[in-house]
């Protein structure tokens, strides 16, 4: 009986693959445990290229997408600050700022950034437009058994949550890859046209975990 128990618990833990087209994650309050989780196969990347929809209207300090190993928790992280058009790019715990951003609320952005450990250089790209290309880290890959989390930022590996670095808002289309893209490839993403789906994150057959109050919806479309 115990064992059956223990076996419907591990099943309802173990994330299954689904095709997140046209769905949404919605993160409707303030909270320092609501969070969506996901683990990686690959533990050791020379490059990456995170790409994903975000719509909020935080003017306050928040983070969009955390990765963290157990040795550094900005291992890759895109956090968004307070002020109007500011961004920190992290790699490997190094920090980047990126300024003057023309970033609205209350809209729907795409927002893609790369990194490599050859050049070291990172770049964000907002609806397509490209950022200064600037040097973070180079020389060793992230690596270590990886936890990403959507909705707060890491300060442990997979905890260490801070209320006041929450995401409230709408998140979708989430892709990442293990090289960076072409920018003519993140243009496509941007604009909704043909890109091959990410193969460390893939929306449409995205592993992953909810804890606490995130709901999986539609996409509200525009009526004609
Ligand atoms: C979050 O911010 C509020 C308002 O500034 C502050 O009162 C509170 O102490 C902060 N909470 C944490 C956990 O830092
Ligand atoms: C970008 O999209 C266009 C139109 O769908 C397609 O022809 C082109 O091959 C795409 N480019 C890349 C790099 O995926
Ligand atoms: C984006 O493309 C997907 C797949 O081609 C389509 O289902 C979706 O409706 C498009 N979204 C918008 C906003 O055009
Ligand atoms: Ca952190």
């Amino acid at each position: 009986m115990l064992l059956v128990l223990l076996l419907v618990m591990l099943t309802s833990c173990t994330a299954i693959p689904q095709n997140l087209a046209n769905k949404i994650f919605t993160f409707p309050q303030q909270t320092n445990t609501a969070h969506v989780r996901m683990t990686t196969s690959g533990n050791d990347l020379k490059a990456i290229t995170v790409c994903f929809r975000s719509f909020t209207d935080l003017n306050r300090d928040h983070s969009l997408f955390s990765l963290a190993t157990p040795s550094a928790d900005n291992n890759f992280l895109i956090f968004k600050k307070a002020a109007n058009g500011l961004f920190d790019l992290w790699a490997r715990g190094k920090l980047n700022t990126v300024e003057g951003i023309a970033y609205k609320l209350n809209t729907w952005h795409s927002i893609c950034s790369t990194w490599d450990a050859t050049s070291g250089l990172m770049q964000l790209w907002v609806d397509g437009v490209p950022s200064s290309r600037k040097f973070t880290s180079s020389g060793s890959n992230i690596n270590g058994p990886i936890i990403i989390v959507l909705g707060q930022e890491q300060d442990t590996h997979g905890g260490g949550f801070d209320i006041n670095q929450s995401f409230v808002g709408m998140m979708s289309d989430v892709h990442m890859w293990d090289h960076t893209l072409s920018s003519c490839e993140i243009q496509n993403y941007s604009n909704n046209l043909s890109f091959t789906a990410g193969n460390v994150l893939n929306w449409y057959a995205f592993e992953f975990q909810t804890v606490g109050r995130v709901l999986i919806e539609n996409k509200q479309e525009l009526c004609q």
